[in-house]
C-alpha cells in the first residue's frame, strides 16, 4: 500500500523539481547583476574605452548596471587599476566618492590584488541591517578620480565585486558575484620635461628635494607629480630623486 504512494511522491517531487529548475536558473541570472566601469564619468552613459594625456585626472564611475527589481541589501565594489599607467588618489572625505546616502555602514579599504598581474585596488563596502527597508538598486554608488600617470594602455577592473541580496550585521549571506565589465584607458605620453615635478619649467635640485619629501609622505600631491617619476614605474622614490640630480649634473 505504501509503495505506490512513495513512488507517486517521488514522481511528484521530480516533476516539481523539473518545473522549478528553469525559474531558478533565470532568477540567478537576474540576481547576479552587472557591475561596469565608466572611464568617462563626466559624460552620459558608460564609456569603456577612453584616452587621456599623461598627467590628466578623470572621473571614473562604478555602475551597478543591472539589478533585480527589489534591489540589493549591500555591495562590495572593487576597482583595480594597472600601474604604472594609472594612479588613484583617495579623496579626503569618503562621501566625495561614496555616493550611496542610505548606507549606514560605508567603508573604503585599499588593497593589493595578487595574481598573475599584481596590482593595487580599492574596495567600497555597504551593508544595510537585516530588515532594513533601504535597498540599493541600479545606479552609480561610487565615483573616484584616477590620473594617467605614465604613457601606455591601462585598465580599470571591477573584478571580485560582490552584491548581497540579504545580510546581517555580522556576516553577509547570499553573496553574488556579478558579471563585470572593465574599462580600457590609453594614456598618451605628453611632451614636457621629465623631472620638473613642480611644473616650474626647469629641472633642478629643488625637484629632487620635492621627490624625496613626497616619497617620505611630507608633501601633499603636486600638480606635476607624475613628471617626477623618472623610472616610469608608477612610484616616486629616492631612485627618481637620484636620476633628477644626475640629470641636473649632466651625468645622464
Ligand atoms: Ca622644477
Ligand atoms: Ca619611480
Amino acid at each position: 500500500m505504501l509503495r505506490p504512494l512513495v513512488l507517486l511522491a517521488i514522481i511528484v517531487a521530480l516533476a516539481v523539481g523539473a518545473a522549478a529548475q528553469p525559474a531558478r536558473a533565470q532568477d540567478k541570472l537576474v540576481r547576479d547583476g552587472v557591475v561596469a566601469i565608466d572611464c568617462d564619468g563626466a559624460t552620459e552613459g558608460i564609456q569603456e574605452n577612453c584616452t587621456y594625456d599623461t598627467g590628466e585626472t578623470f572621473l571614473v564611475k562604478v555602475h551597478i548596471a543591472e539589478a533585480p527589481p527589489d534591489g540589493y541589501n549591500g555591495f562590495e565594489l572593487h576597482v583595480s587599476w594597472t600601474v604604472p599607467q594609472l594612479a588613484y588618489r583617495p579623496s579626503v572625505e569618503l562621501d566625495e566618492e561614496f555616493l550611496e546616502p542610505g548606507c549606514p555602514t560605508a567603508g573604503r579599504t585599499n588593497q593589493w590584488i595578487v595574481d598573475f598581474q599584481p596590482r593595487p585596488a580599492v574596495a567600497f563596502v555597504c551593508l544595510n541591517p537585516p530588515g532594513s527597508d533601504v535597498r540599493l538598486a541600479q545606479g552609480v554608488p561610487v565615483e573616484i578620480e584616477v590620473t594617467c600617470w605614465a604613457g601606455g594602455d591601462g585598465t580599470l577592473d571591477p573584478a571580485r565585486s560582490l552584491l548581497w541580496i540579504r545580510g546581517n550585521s555580522i556576516a553577509p549571506v547570499d553573496q553574488f558575484r556579478p558579471l563585470t565589465r572593465e574599462a580600457s584607458v590609453t594614456c598618451r605620453p605628453k611632451s614636457g620635461q621629465l623631472g620638473d615635478i613642480d611644473c616650474g619649467g626647469t629641472v633642478d635640485s629643488v625637484d629632487a628635494a620635492l621627490v624625496l619629501q613626497f616619497s617620505a609622505g611630507l608633501l601633499e600631491p603636486l600638480n606635476c607629480d607624475y613628471k617626477g617619476d623618472m623610472t616610469q614605474n608608477g612610484r616616486l622614490d629616492s631612485r627618481d630623486a637620484l636620476l633628477i640630480l644626475q640629470n641636473v649634473a649632466g651625468l645622464i
